[in-house]
């Protein structure tokens, strides 16, 4: 057996029921598979392989809180410290119902990919628990985020571990959880990004995983000889990386013609109508069936089925394996030429395979939604040096970043014989750092 594949079936093994991180180590391992044979005496030896697919800290714990009728909840939490060869932990906190420990150490062995694609100092790392916020009051939100905190406060800092958001955990919970740190700790520090403006967060933040999933996918089409100005775009998700994706895709010239949630989809050929849908979504935290109602170009249609609308450039921005086999088929039988992951690992190994071999142009989440944990880090930053930038200047950072990560992943797929091959590309560049760090950092 070759030694990647030793490794994948000690990962099975070792790690049963967790079909996701399963998932996340075959699509990394088999573009590595030319990387690591060239290297295979050194890499086996150190057990480099073994240890990157090996988190070096997972914690577990209960979440009990106290709900608005006096009765005592109890939740699953999580915080996976996957790879801290090039920097501090870093990575969001997801709170859904459907979270495990297998969902968040497939997210952290990404990050710690993607964390290394931003060029920047940051490890890889992720958390979260099975907690609903929807439907929750805020009081319960509150309750749940600082006795989430009060546990996890002993495991973090801003040069060990660096949380953020994530499904889930945005502007209102990371207040929370944020203001319980500071108060049991005692210290004011940036040990948590996405932060409030009035608090230490970073303007352009909100909007750097939208923003910088639309710099990556202009930039691939254009090394393409596509623009992207005047294309149709089927977005789905209708949460933060699928708002500011939408408002950027119509920035530069193009028209959203779907948003999404996990009832159901909107289709509207006008062009999603940004100014409600974030109404719609932010403030009043309502279902999309608000924006249809509120919207006579819109349609509402229940259940799956947003890539079955007709578009040029497909990004998925809700959530793992949202992109199954039928629809990259009716993807390509649409004409669709480029599908770029806002979300983390939307598209099956399947249907990635699929809109490969049918010249779709294709870029991984690890990649093309890395612009909000690379904006986290200049947050980390900004914080170190006690300043602010401006709104400009953390945009323009981004768009550098983004630019930089396609032809890095573009580089990496040619040199070894992969050309336009942007999954592998990812992988490749991701990994040859991280891999350079553990190897000069010895048997840890
Ligand atoms: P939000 O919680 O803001 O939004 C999530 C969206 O996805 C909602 O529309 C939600 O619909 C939908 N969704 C969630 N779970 C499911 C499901 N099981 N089936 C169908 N739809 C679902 O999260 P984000 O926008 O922050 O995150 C979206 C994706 O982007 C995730 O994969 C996340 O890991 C990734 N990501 C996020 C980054 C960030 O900075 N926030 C950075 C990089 C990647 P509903 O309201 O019905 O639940
Ligand atoms: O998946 C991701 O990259 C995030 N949820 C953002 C992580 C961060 O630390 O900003």
């Amino acid at each position: 057996m070759s030694y990647v594949d030793e490794v994948y079936s000690m990962v099975v093994e070792k790690n049963p029921a967790q079909p996701e991180f399963h998932q996340a180590v075959k699509e990394v391992l088999e573009s590595l598979r030319v990387v690591i044979e060239q290297n295979e005496t050194a890499y086996r030896r150190d057990a480099l392989i073994e240890r990157i697919v090996t988190p070096e800290r997972q914690l577990l714990f209960r979440v009990p809180w106290v709900d608005d009728q006096g009765q005592v909840q109890v939740n699953n939490a999580f915080r996976v410290q996957f790879n801290g060869a090039i920097g501090p932990y870093k990575g969001g906190i997801r709170l859904h119902p459907s979270v495990n420990l297998g969902i968040i150490k497939f997210l952290g062995f990404e990050q710690t990919f993607k964390n290394s694609l931003t060029g920047l100092p940051i490890g890889g790392g992720k958390g979260g628990a099975d907690f609903d916020p929807k439907g929750k009051s805020d009081r319960e939100v509150m309750a749940f985020c600082q006795s989430f905190m009060t546990e996890l406060y002993k495991y973090i800092g801003a040069d060990t571990d660096v949380p953020a958001g994530d499904i889930g955990t945005g502007a209102r919970e990371i207040g929370y959880m944020f203001g319980q740190y500071k108060r049991i700790r005692g210290v004011y520090e940036g040990v948590f990004t996405g932060k409030g403006l009035s608090y230490g967060g970073s303007l352009a933040r909100k909007e750097a995983t939208g923003f910088g999933l639309l710099y990556f996918t202009a930039e691939m089409l254009r090394a393409n000889g596509i623009e992207l100005s005047g294309k149709k775009v089927a977005v789905s998700g209708s949460g933060n990386v699928a708002i500011y994706a939408t408002q950027k895709a119509q920035e530069l010239g193009a028209k959203v013609i779907t948003v999404s949630d996990s009832n159901g989809y909107i289709s509207d050929p006008e062009g999603i109508d940004v100014a409600l849908l974030k109404e719609v979504k932010e403030v009043k935290r309502a279902r999309l069936t608000e924006y249809a109602a509120a919207r006579p170009s819109a349609q509402y249609h229940e259940g799956r089925g947003v890539w079955t609308v007709k578009c040029d450039v497909a990004l998925p921005c809700a959530t793992q394996n949202e992109l199954l086999i039928e629809d990259a088929k009716a993807l390509v039988a649409n004409g669709c030429m480029a599908v770029a992951e806002g979300a983390n690992m939307p598209t099956t190994m399947e249907a990635t395979e699929y809109l490969q071999a049918n010249k779709v142009l294709f870029a991984p989440g690890k990649a093309a939604n890395a612009g909000g944990v690379a904006t986290s880090a200049l947050e980390m930053s900004q914080n170190s040096e006690r300043l602010s930038w401006s709104f400009e200047e953390v945009d323009n950072k981004l768009k550098g970043i983004m630019v930089n990560i396609f032809c890095n992943l573009d580089q990496a797929a040619k040199k070894y014989g992969m050309a336009g091959n942007y999954v592998a590309g990812a992988n490749i560049a991701g990994f040859l750092k991280v891999a350079e760090a553990m190897t000069a950092q010895g048997v840890i």
